[in-house]
C-alpha cells in the first residue's frame, strides 16, 4: 500500500508549517524535519565551473535549412544526453517573463493571512502549499509553493488563483497562453527528431486536450543550506516542463551520471526538461532526468515551473512507430491520472515511479 499511515488524500498528516515563517524565525539552525540524510545533502565542492546544460538558440529553427537542421540536432542531442536544455530566442516576451516572476514574488511577500486563504490540500494540490506527499513524519523540503491548473478549461478555476497582486490572474493567463504555444512548437521538434510526422507526439498526449499546470516555487533563505534541499531529487511526472528560473539566484541541479550539475541560468532563457510521459511515449529514446534544488543563506529564490501534460485519462504508452523488434515496448500503458497519484501521495522520490512502469520482460 502506498498510503500506509491511513491518511486520506484530503488531509495533510501534520499541521503545515510555512517555510517562509521558519526562515524568518531560524537564525542559525533548522528544525530536524528539514535535515536530509547525509547521502542526500548537497555536496560541498563546487561543480566544474564550465559545466552547464546546453543553451540552444531557437531562432535557428526558423532560419536557413542548414541552420534549422543543426538546431534540431542540438535539441536531439540535449534530449538524449541531458534531458535538459536552456532555450533563448524562444518567442516569449522578456517583459512578460519578468512580470510573471515579479508578480509571484509579490504574492509570496504578502501577509501570511492573505496567502492562507489559498492553503491547499493533498487532494488536488491547488493553492498555497509547503509540502508534497502525505507520509507522516517525512523529511520535508525547504520551500513553499503555489500550484494551479491552466488547462483543461474544466479544471481552470480563477477562485483558486490569487486575487492579489491584482494583476496576477491577467498576467498568468497571458503567460499560460504563450507557454502553451511554445510547448506546442517544442512538441513538433521532438516529433521530427524522433523520426515521426510532426504532430505525432502532440496527438499522443491528447492533441488539443492536453493538460497544463504551474508550480511557483519559493525558496526562502536558509541558515543551514548544507543540511537540506529546496526540492528533493525527482523527475517530472508529466510530458515536458518549461521552467522560468530566478535570474539572480542559481539553485537547480541536474543529475549527470554520478554528479549534480548546477544550472547557470541565462537571463530570459527558459529551462526545458523531458518528463516521465515523454520518456514513455518515446520508448526511452528520451529520458526524464532527476533534478533537485539547493538553497542558500543569503538570497531567496523564485522559479515558475510550467508542466505540459497529457490529457489525463488516455493511456500513455510507447508510440507504435518507436516499438521495433530490436526495441520492444519498454513500458506498459497507464493514464496520467493514475500515474500522478503516486507522486501526490509519496512526494518527490527520484525516478522510482517511471522505473516501476517497465514492462516485465
Ligand atoms: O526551482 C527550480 O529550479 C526547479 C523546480 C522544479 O524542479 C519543479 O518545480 O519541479
Amino acid at each position: 500500500m502506498m498510503n500506509n499511515n491511513n491518511n486520506s488524500p484530503q488531509d495533510w498528516p501534520e499541521p503545515i508549517v510555512r517555510v517562509q515563517s521558519l526562515s524568518e524565525r531560524c537564525r542559525d539552525s533548522i528544525p530536524e524535519r528539514y535535515i536530509k540524510p547525509l547521502s542526500d545533502r548537497p555536496c560541498s565542492e563546487a561543480d566544474a565551473d564550465d559545466a552547464n546544460i546546453p543553451i540552444i538558440d531557437l531562432s535557428g529553427l526558423y532560419g536557413e535549412p542548414d541552420e534549422r537542421s543543426s538546431t534540431l540536432k542540438l535539441i536531439s542531442e540535449a534530449c538524449k544526453e541531458w534531458g535538459f536544455f536552456q532555450i533563448i530566442n524562444h518567442g516569449v516576451s522578456p517583459q512578460l517573463m519578468d512580470m510573471a516572476r515579479q508578480t509571484w514574488r509579490q504574492f509570496f511577500h504578502m501577509p501570511l493571512e492573505v496567502k492562507q486563504q489559498y492553503a491547499n490540500s493533498p487532494k488536488t494540490y491547488e493553492g498555497y502549499g509547503s509540502r508534497l506527499g502525505i507520509q507522516k513524519g517525512a523529511i520535508l523540503d525547504w520551500s513553499d509553493y503555489y500550484y494551479l491548473h491552466y488547462l483543461p478549461l474544466s479544471l481552470k478555476d480563477y477562485n483558486k488563483w490569487p486575487a492579489q497582486p491584482s494583476s496576477c490572474r491577467e498576467v498568468f493567463d497571458e503567460y499560460g497562453r504563450e507557454l502553451v504555444k511554445l510547448c506546442g512548437r517544442l512538441m513538433k521538434v521532438l516529433s521530427i527528431n524522433l523520426g515521426l510526422e510532426e504532430d505525432v507526439v502532440q496527438k499522443s498526449l491528447g492533441g488539443e486536450d492536453i493538460g497544463a499546470c504551474m508550480r511557483v516555487n519559493f525558496y526562502p533563505k536558509c541558515p543551514r543550506p548544507e543540511l537540506t534541499l529546496g526540492l528533493s531529487s525527482h523527475s517530472d511526472p508529466g510530458g515536458m516542463t518549461v521552467l522560468l528560473s530566478d535570474d539572480q539566484v542559481a539553485g537547480l541541479q541536474v543529475r549527470k551520471g554520478d554528479n549534480w550539475i548546477t544550472v547557470k541560468p541565462v537571463p530570459h532563457a527558459f529551462i526545458v526538461n523531458i518528463g516521465d510521459q515523454i520518456q514513455v511515449l518515446s520508448n526511452a529514446n528520451y529520458k526524464s532526468v532527476e533534478h533537485r534544488v539547493i538553497v542558500n543563506s543569503n538570497k531567496e529564490r523564485v522559479s515558475l515551473a510550467f508542466f505540459y501534460n497529457p490529457k489525463s485519462n488516455i493511456p500513455i504508452e510507447p508510440i507504435k512507430e518507436l516499438v521495433k523488434p530490436d526495441k520492444p515496448a519498454l513500458y506498459t500503458a497507464m493514464t496520467f491520472d493514475e500515474y500522478r497519484l503516486f507522486i501526490r501521495l509519496r512526494g518527490p522520490c527520484g525516478k522510482s515511479h517511471v522505473e516501476s512502469l517497465k514492462s516485465p520482460r
